[in-house]
C-alpha cells in the first residue's frame, strides 16, 4: 500500500511539473492591424470590439479548449490534441477579408488547422485544399491568416455570423492568442452562387392588378423584400442558373425564415407565391404575415381548419394562391403588413410573391382515372404518377385511351382511339387546369413480343473523306441529341459515317449519311435511327462551315462541265482552286487551273469543287 501511494504522489508531481512548463515561453506578438480595421473575438490588445471565446464543456466526447492566464494578465487559449469545438456566438468577423490567429506550439511536429461554423452544432466549414496552412515552429508564435473567401468556398454561409470554431490539433496542446478578423472581403474572390433550378412560370396577372413584393415580372413592384438574420434561417436571393436577371429566394433548410417587406396593402386581394421544393424534408410549406411590429413575434398563421396547405411536390414549380381575408380573420391588419415568415421542411425556392385582384383559378391538373382498352397499365393508376406502360398482342391495330379529369374546370387532350403504327408507341394525355398549368401523362404501348428498343448510335464520325476527322461539341456519346462541328471555310463537303448501337436498329434511308455537300455557314444534318421496336431517335448535327464566326461567302463561279471519251472537262472564268472527289469523298485530284480543267475519269459519280462551288458530275 505504501508503494502505491508513492507512485500516485510521484505521478501527481510529474503531471504538475509538465503543466507548469507546458505554456508559451513568450507572449504573443503585439498585433499590428489598425483597430479601426479589426473585428476581434479573443485578444487583450483589441478592446474596442469583439466577443470572447466560450469553451464548450458540455460535449464530453470532445477535448476541451481552456482559457489560461499567463504573464500575470495575458489570456491565451490552450487547445488540446483532437477536435475541440469553441463557441464565439454572433461574431461578425465574416464581413472581413481574413481571420488572424497567433499560434504557439512546443514542438515543430505539432499541427493545427480549424474550421468556422454558422450554427451551434459546430459543423465546421474548412478552407479548400488550395489553402496551405503554415507550419508550426517549436516554442515560437506563428501568424496564421486565413482568407475568409476560403471558408466561404468551403461552404460557410457569409450571410450569417460566426457561431464557433472547430480547432483541430495533433501533437498538442497548441496555444492561441489574438483571434480577430481584418481587411477587405473582395466579392470578386467569392464563388458565384446560383439556384440550380428551372425558372418559375411567367406570372399572367396584369401589372395594374398586382402589388408585388418579390418578382422580376412586375417592374412597379415594391421590391421591399429583406431577408432577416433572426428568427430562423436566412432566405438567400440568388439568380437562377443561366438566367442572371431572374432572381429567386433560396431557403436552404427551412425551418422558418423571416423577411421584412415594405408596407404591403392587400385588402381584398389574393396572395400568390411560386414555390419550388428541390429536395430534403417532407415538402410541407406555408407562410404567415405580421402587421404589428418588427420583432417577428406577432406573425399570424391561418388556422389549419380554414386553409389546407398542400404538400409541395418535389422538382416542380407550384403556385400558391391564398385569399388575404383569411389572414385578416387571423388578426392581421391587411393595410399594414410589414413581415412575412415562411415555414416548411426541405430545400425550397420561391419567386413571384405578390398580391392580385381577381379570383382564384383552379390549379388541379390531375386525372381522376386513366385506362386503355384490352390492357392493364403498369403501375396501377394514381393521379400523381405520370408515366405508364403496357403491352398488347401482336397484330392489334389500335387502342382506346380513356381518362377523366379530377376538376371539372380542367381541359383534357390525348384520349380516344390511337393507331399503333409500330411495336413501340408513345401517347400523351395532357390536362390543362383552369389556371393554365398542365400535367402530362405518358403511356407507352408495346405491341407483340418484347423487341429491342435501342435506337442509339454506337459511333459517329464526320470527316473530310481523306483522313481528317472533326470533333463535335459536345463530344459524341450515344445519349447526345445535338452535335455541332466547326469545319474550315473552304471545306465543300463532309463524309458522315455512323454505326447503330444495336444490330437490329436501322437508319431511315441514307439521309444524313455518306457524302454531304456543305453551304457556307450553317448546315443542318439529321440522322434518324429506328430501333427494332419502332422507337426513333434523331441525332441533329450542325456543320458550321467557317468555324462559327469566320463564315465566308463562297461565290460559285459559273462552271460548264462536259464528259465523254473518259475525260471530264470543266471551263470557268479566271484562276480557280480545283478539287475532284469520288462520291464517297475520296480526293482524286487538286490543283489550281486557269479557265479550264481536264482530268481522265471512269464511269461513276464525281464531285467537282471549283473555288468551293460544288458540281455533281455523272459519267456514263
Ligand atoms: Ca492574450
Ligand atoms: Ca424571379
Amino acid at each position: 500500500m505504501k508503494t502505491f501511494k508513492q507512485i500516485v504522489l510521484a505521478a501527481t508531481l510529474l503531471c504538475g511539473m509538465q503543466g507548469a512548463y507546458a505554456q508559451p515561453s513568450t507572449q504573443a506578438p503585439t498585433p499590428t492591424h489598425a483597430p479601426s480595421d479589426v473585428i476581434s473575438t479573443f485578444s487583450d490588445y483589441y478592446t474596442n470590439v469583439g466577443k470572447s471565446l466560450e469553451p464548450v464543456t458540455s460535449w464530453a466526447q470532445n477535448p476541451i479548449t481552456t482559457i489560461e492566464t499567463y504573464f500575470s494578465n495575458d489570456k491565451v487559449a490552450k487547445v488540446p490534441t483532437g477536435d475541440s469545438p469553441v463557441n464565439t456566438s454572433g461574431w461578425n468577423g465574416q464581413t472581413k477579408g481574413y481571420i488572424h490567429m497567433d499560434v504557439y506550439a512546443t514542438s515543430a511536429s505539432a499541427t493545427f488547422y480549424y474550421g468556422i461554423a454558422n450554427g451551434y452544432d459546430l459543423n465546421g466549414k474548412y478552407p479548400t485544399s488550395a489553402f496551405v496552412w503554415p507550419a508550426l515552429k517549436a516554442n515560437q508564435w506563428v501568424s496564421v491568416d486565413v482568407p475568409m473567401a476560403e471558408f466561404i468556398k468551403g461552404g460557410f454561409n457569409k450571410d450569417q455570423n460566426i457561431q464557433g470554431f472547430r480547432f483541430r490539433t495533433a501533437g498538442g496542446p497548441v496555444y492561441i492568442d489574438n483571434i480577430y478578423a481584418y481587411g477587405y472581403l473582395d466579392p470578386g474572390e467569392l464563388p458565384v452562387e446560383e439556384a440550380d433550378i428551372p425558372q418559375a412560370p411567367q406570372p399572367l396577372h396584369s401589372q395594374a392588378d398586382v402589388r408585388a413584393v418579390f418578382s422580376d415580372s412586375y417592374t412597379l413592384a415594391t421590391k421591399g423584400y429583406k431577408p432577416q438574420t433572426f428568427g430562423g434561417i436566412i432566405g438567400k436571393i440568388l439568380p437562377v442558373k443561366g438566367f442572371p436577371n431572374d432572381q429567386v429566394v433560396e431557403f436552404k433548410t427551412l425551418g422558418t425564415s423571416l423577411a421584412t417587406i415594405d408596407t404591403w396593402k392587400i385588402t381584398g386581394l389574393i396572395i400568390h407565391v411560386d414555390v419550388y421544393h428541390k429536395s430534403d424534408g417532407d415538402g410541407s410549406f406555408s407562410f404567415g404575415l405580421c402587421s404589428q411590429d418588427w420583432s417577428g413575434n406577432q406573425i399570424k398563421q391561418i388556422p389549419g381548419d380554414q386553409w389546407n396547405w398542400d404538400i409541395i411536390s418535389e422538382g416542380e414549380w407550384v403556385g400558391l394562391d391564398v385569399p388575404a381575408y383569411l389572414f385578416a380573420d387571423a388578426g392581421v391588419n391587411l393595410e399594414q403588413i410589414t413581415q412575412i415568415k415562411f415555414f416548411g421542411s426541405g430545400l425550397f425556392y420561391i419567386d413571384n410573391l405578390y398580391a392580385y385582384a381577381g379570383q382564384i383559378l383552379n390549379r388541379d391538373a390531375t386525372l381522376k382515372s386513366l385506362s386503355i382498352t384490352s390492357a392493364e397499365l403498369a403501375p396501377g393508376f394514381s393521379g400523381n404518377v405520370t408515366e405508364y406502360e403496357t403491352r398488347v398482342a401482336e397484330g392489334v391495330a389500335s387502342v382506346t385511351i380513356n381518362a377523366e379529369v379530377n376538376a371539372v374546370t380542367s381541359h383534357l387532350t390525348g384520349t380516344g382511339v390511337k393507331t399503333l403504327t409500330a411495336d413501340y408507341n408513345e401517347f400523351e394525355v395532357v390536362v390543362t387546369a383552369e389556371a393554365g398549368n398542365t400535367k402530362t401523362y405518358k403511356i407507352i404501348v408495346n405491341r407483340g413480343e418484347p423487341k429491342d428498343n435501342n435506337a442509339t448510335l454506337r459511333s459517329l464520325v464526320v470527316s473530310n473523306g481523306v483522313g481528317t476527322t472533326y470533333t463535335p461539341t459536345p463530344a459524341f456519346n450515344p445519349g447526345v441529341a445535338a452535335l455541332t462541328y466547326n469545319v474550315p471555310a473552304d471545306l465543300a463537303f463532309v463524309v458522315v459515317e455512323a454505326v447503330t448501337g444495336s444490330d437490329k436498329a436501322t437508319f431511315s434511308g441514307l439521309s444524313g449519311l455518306g457524302f454531304e455537300t456543305l453551304q457556307p455557314g450553317v448546315n443542318p444534318i439529321n440522322i434518324v435511327v429506328t430501333a427494332e421496336s419502332g422507337l426513333k431517335r434523331t441525332y441533329a448535327l450542325t456543320i458550321n462551315r467557317g468555324g462559327g464566326n469566320a463564315i465566308r461567302d463562297v461565290k460559285a463561279a459559273p462552271v460548264l462541265v462536259k464528259t465523254g471519251n473518259g475525260v471530264l472537262e470543266a471551263s470557268f472564268e479566271g484562276s480557280a482552286h480545283i478539287r475532284l472527289y469520288t462520291v464517297t469523298g475520296q480526293l482524286i485530284d487538286q490543283t489550281v487551273a486557269n479557265g479550264a480543267y481536264v482530268h481522265p475519269v471512269g464511269r461513276g459519280v464525281y464531285i467537282l469543287s471549283v473555288d468551293g462551288g460544288i458540281t455533281k458530275v455523272l459519267v456514263k
